[in-house]
């Protein structure tokens, strides 16, 4: 059932990429290229894994092997409440409820207010492809319904996509009766530029890493430290790149980049723009086009105070922090000082300097010369204040299982 609601995605991707389009305001070409496709792929993937997720026979260490038959058995952790926010809608609730139901698992799904509709969809989809009612369930509504879901009594799991603040809420409220908890949270994720590197990937790779989906995405390479020597070419660079990003309607096939996600969240985005001004940073970009909708153009920041919230917090859109570095020590303490750790980058021509520097970061995933390739096979989540446990690959499966050991005494015989 699962390959099938993987089928049934592709399927229907003209429309599901509609709903995306039409709910967030993201690019349909983009939603249709990237959203859709990686959401079936991750139904295609996790419906491999049911038949493979074996236990063990296990050996017992204190007993007698020969008196003592063991046994370790996974077991789905029950009922997930699954609660997802609007950047990738119908992504986020496929890489939600495919690995919970592969491993057994039933799914409450709560689609963020802002972009409900193609959660539905899905819905209607796995009903199609045969889920027997009840195992998937799509609970629309906002904050209180999220919140009276991740505290109900009936959950065993909840597995969130959202902000910090709220991560943390459920954390506290989990703590009652012990319910387990899969967080995906924020990043503020750094982007190391070295001075060998290849300046045009390296320029097309930032701009993409901050970028793509308006910013809007949990991994944006939000923070940029570029070696000394190459750092006004290549944020000369990266402006051009920002200044011929064409917004507009997410309908139209030209536009590379839709509007912000709502008024409140552009006035945000705007404000730590405003603060970057008025603290003697240079800001380029960051504009609001006179027409209608939530557009902001995507912005660059230098000069900015190291401490300012642009440079320490999440902004979620499209502004970029550029820094210098001189030395690889300097560049690793810079890009590891934040109080998160989800995703970072290097882009150099010396792989073994990628590796090295890529061991060194505090991120969940790190890309070297590349951003934004995620799989379905690759385990993804945040160290620190960016995430508890990882989604995709088995990690991602046995996030939703429990480990039940069986020993039987198979008694003391003598022949
Ligand atoms: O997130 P919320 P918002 C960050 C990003 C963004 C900020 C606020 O910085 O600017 O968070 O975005 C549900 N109990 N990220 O307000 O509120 C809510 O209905 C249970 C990063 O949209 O966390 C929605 O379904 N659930 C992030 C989901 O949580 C609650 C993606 C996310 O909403 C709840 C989104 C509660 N008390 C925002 N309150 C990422 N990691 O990619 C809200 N919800």
């Amino acid at each position: 059932m699962l390959h099938r609601i993987g089928d049934l995605i592709l399927e229907n991707a003209d429309r599901l990429a509609l709903l995306d389009c039409l709910d967030n305001g993201k690019p349909l070409r983009v939603a249709r290229a990237g959203d859709v496709p990686a959401a079936a792929a991750v139904f295609h993937y996790m419906a491999g894994w049911p038949g493979r997720l074996n236990g063990e026979n296990a050996s017992i260490y204190t007993g007698s092997p020969e008196r003592h038959l063991a046994l370790t058995v996974p077991e789905p952790v029950g009922v997930v409440a699954a609660i997802i926010p609007w950047n990738f809608p119908l992504y986020m609730a496929a890489a939600k409820v495919a690995p919970a139901l592969a491993a057994g698992c039933t799914v409450v799904l709560k689609p963020a207010e802002q972009t409900p509709l193609s959660a539905l969809a899905l819905a209607q989809l796995a009903q199609e492809a045969g889920l027997p009612p009840g195992v998937l369930n799509v609970l629309t509504g906002d904050a209180a319904t999220g919140a009276a879901l991740a505290a109900h009594p009936g959950v065993d799991k909840v597995t969130f996509t959202g902000s910090t603040e709220v991560g943390r809420s459920i954390v506290r409220g989990a703590a009652v009766d012990f319910r387990r908890v899969t967080l995906e949270l924020g990043g503020k994720s750094p982007n190391i530029v070295f001075g060998d590197a290849d300046l045009r990937q390296a320029i097309d790779g930032a701009a993409h890493a901050i970028f793509y989906n308006q910013g809007e995405t949990c991994v944006a390479g939000s923070r940029l430290y570029v070696q000394r020597q190459v750092f006004d070419e290549v944020v000369a660079g990266i402006r051009e790149r920002a200044a011929a990003i064409r917004i507009g309607d997410g309908l139209d096939r030209d536009t590379e980049m839709g509007p912000l996600i709502s008024a409140e969240h552009r006035t945000r985005v705007l404000s730590y723009l405003d603060s970057a001004r008025a603290d003697g940073a240079r800001v380029t970009g960051g504009q609001v086009p006179d027409s209608p909708g939530f557009f902001c153009t995507p912005a660059v920041v230098t000069d900015a105070d190291p401490q300012a919230p642009v440079v320490r917090e999440e902004v979620f859109g499209p502004v970029l922090v550029a820094q210098p570095f001189d030395t690889v020590q300097e560049a690793v303490a810079l890009a590891n000082d934040s109080p998160y750790g989800l995703a970072a980058g290097v882009f150099t021509r010396d792989l073994g300097l990628a590796h090295q520097v890529g061991r060194r970061l505090r991120a969940g995933t790190v890309w070297i010369n590349s951003w934004h390739v995620l799989d379905p096979a690759l385990p993804f989540g945040g160290m620190r204040g960016s995430g508890w446990g990882r989604e995709m690959g088995k990690a991602g499966v046995d996030a939703f299982l429990e480990t039940k050991t069986l020993i039987n005494d198979l008694g003391n015989r003598s022949w």
